[in-house]
Order: C-alpha cells, then structure tokens, then sequence
C-alpha cells in the first residue's frame, strides 16, 4: 500500500522538535526559535508531497515487504528531508520569479514582516537537512555517500536555476535566446534531479540496492521522467485554475524560456512571432493576455496532450526494458507515473 500523506504528516512534528533542541544547544533566543519553528511550518507543509511519500513507497517496493516502524520513521526523515530541500528551494524561486501565492497561500517573502528574512530562512531549511541526516544516519556505512547525494543534487538544481533566471532577463526579450536544447538542460537540471531521481538513490541506499548499475538505471529512467514533469509544471502555469493550482502563473510575464513559449515559436508565422516579440516577458497584464491567447489560436492545449501521450508510452517502453537482476524494480517507476499522469496540480 502507498504510504499516505498523513501518515507521513504525522512524522514532522518530531523532525521540528529535534530541530528545536538544536537551536536550544545554542540557547536561541525565544522570538528566533518561533520564527524558526513557523517558516518551517509555513514552507514544508501543504504540498502534495509526492517526492517525500516517494522514498516510503520505493523502500517498499525494493524490500517487498511492509516497513518495520523503524523503518518507516526513517524513509519518512528522508522523505522530509526532500521536502525541506524544497522548501529551500521554493522559497528562493518564488522571490527570483516574483512569484505571488504557492500552495494556496503567499509565498513566504510576501508574508507580513518576512521579505528578506526570507533569505536567511531559506538557508536554514537547508542546514535542517544535514542535521536530522547528522542525527539520525551518522552511524549507517552509507551516510556520507547521503550527504554528498544531497550536496551534488543542490548543485544540479542550482545550475538549472542559473540558467532558467539567466535565459529570462527582466529588461529585454530576445526570443532567439530560446531553444528546445536550452530547455531541456534547464529542466533536467532545475526540477529532474532532486525531484525524481533524488527519493529513488535515497531509497536504494537505504535499502541496500545503491549499486552503480542500478543507480544508472535508475537515473536513465527517471530523469525524462523529470523532464516530462517539468513540461507539465509550465503547461499548468498557464492553463490551470490556479484555485487547483494552489500558484498563479509568472512564466509569460517572467520571459522564461517555458516548454509553451519554445512550442510558441516552432509553430508560429511571422505576424504571430512579432506579436509574441512584443508581449512577451513584459510586466503587463495586456501583454499578457495577448501572449495567452497566442497560445490558444496555436492550439498549445492540444500540442500538449499529445506530447504527454507520447511521452508517458516512451516511459512506460522504457520501464518494460528494466533490468531487474540487480533487484532494482520495474514497480518503481510505475508508481511514480501514476502519481504524475495527467496531474492537474
Ligand atoms: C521550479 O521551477 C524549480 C525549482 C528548483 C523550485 P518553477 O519556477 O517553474 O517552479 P514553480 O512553477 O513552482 O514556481
Ligand atoms: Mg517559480
Ligand atoms: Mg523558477
Ligand atoms: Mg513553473
């Protein structure tokens, strides 16, 4: 049985304590240790934690068995630290994109008296990683090839931050700077790695299956698949009700280089490459809806759905080609489809 979110909820509370009495090691001044203790609140929970309840069900499904309690508490204590990674992570995007709400809520900048506190609270969602992971692995024969996962799988996403703030410059548009290849090094990159890849190489070491070849795997699998669910990430930001949505689109506004803009301009004539030329990546709501109704005289609603078919039967072709001698799963990568296919938030 998949783990369940509350299941997984009801774990946190330790995980915040055991923070806490670090903080009091240090005798934290009481208004700090709130603070502390409400960002976390604040920016770990509410999502659908799909790359936290990952770790759980992988573990299980490479051990092919229920999980002891302990076990279960600590697949859950790596599941939170991925979501803590994307705390850290989220809280940075959302100042870079001038991104409004997320996950129903303000983004935790636009919260009252945070702004840029919220730099400083990012970077403590980072270090709360590598002291539950201090706390709770230090004596595993794994644990450094733990934190040098965590440490590498920042960096990757770092990278594909820098070049998804780096392709979309605030004060002038150049839709040539845009490519398909571009995207694709930026998605693998920004969302790829720590969202998909990163719960499954947790779960193998944890479980005992981290050999090369498996890591490989499944990395070779993954990591489209992570690319697959970046290209949705952009579909939505501009096609989803952002009530269900729980974020309001900043990509037409934010001139990213989005999956939609690079279909935009494979499939656009001239007067439509001048219009986008001219609205696109403006901080104007005008310009805006006039990119948006761009997308829809081209159709991008459909272009979507068939790539995602496509898509999903490669993935689903390329699980069916899985080696298992090593006692890798093809079940893995099952469930992480299922969790992904169609999503609508
Ligand atoms: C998200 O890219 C990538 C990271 C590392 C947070 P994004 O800005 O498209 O994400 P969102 O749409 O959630 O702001
Ligand atoms: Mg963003
Ligand atoms: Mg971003
Ligand atoms: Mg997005």
């Amino acid at each position: 049985m998949p783990a369940t979110r509350q299941d997984f909820e009801e774990v946190f509370p330790r995980l915040v304590a055991d923070l806490k009495e670090h903080c009091d090691k240090y005798k934290l001044p009481e208004q700090a240790l709130k603070w502390f203790e409400q960002s976390l609140h604040h920016n770990t929970l509410g999502g659908k934690y799909n790359r936290g309840l990952s770790v759980i069900d992988t573990t299980q499904l490479l051990l092919g068995r229920e999980l002891s309690e302990d076990e279960y508490f600590k697949t859950a204590t790596l599941g939170w630290m991925i979501e803590l990674l994307q705390a850290f992570f989220l809280v940075s995007d959302d100042i870079m994109d001038a991104s409004k709400t997320r996950r129903g809520q303000p983004c935790w900048y636009l919260m009252p008296n945070v702004g840029m506190i919220a730099i400083n609270d990012a970077f403590m969602l980072e270090s709360s990683i590598y002291l539950l992971l201090r706390k709770y692995f230090r004596q595993e024969k794994y644990y450094i090839d733990l934190v040098e996962l965590f440490h590498e799988v920042s960096f990757q996403t770092e990278l594909g931050q820098s070049c998804d703030l780096l392709t979309a410059p605030e004060d002038h548009v150049d839709l040539d700077n845009f490519s398909l290849e571009k995207y694709t090094f930026i998605v693998i990159y920004k969302t790829a790695y720590y969202s998909f890849y990163l719960p499954v190489a947790l779960a193998m070491h944890f479980a005992g299956y981290a050999s090369p070849k498996n890591l490989k795997q499944a990395e070779d699998i993954l990591i489209p698949m992570g690319e697959y669910f970046q290209v949705q990430d952009d579909y939505l930001d501009n096609f989803a009700d952002p009530s269900v949505l729980g974020k309001i689109g900043t990509d037409i506004q934010d001139n990213k280089c989005s999956w939609l803009v690079n279909q935009a301009l494979k499939r656009c004539s001239k007067e439509q490459r001048d219009i986008l030329e001219h609205n696109y990546g403006r901080k104007d709501e005008a310009c805006e809806a006039t990119v948006k109704k761009l997308y829809d005289e081209l159709d991008l609603e459909k272009v979507y759905k068939e790539y995602e078919e496509k898509r999903v039967s490669e993935l689903r072709e390329k699980v069916a080609q899985l080696d298992e001698s090593d006692g890798l799963k093809k079940g893995v990568f099952d469930e992480f489809l299922r969790k992904i296919y169609k999503r609508s938030k």
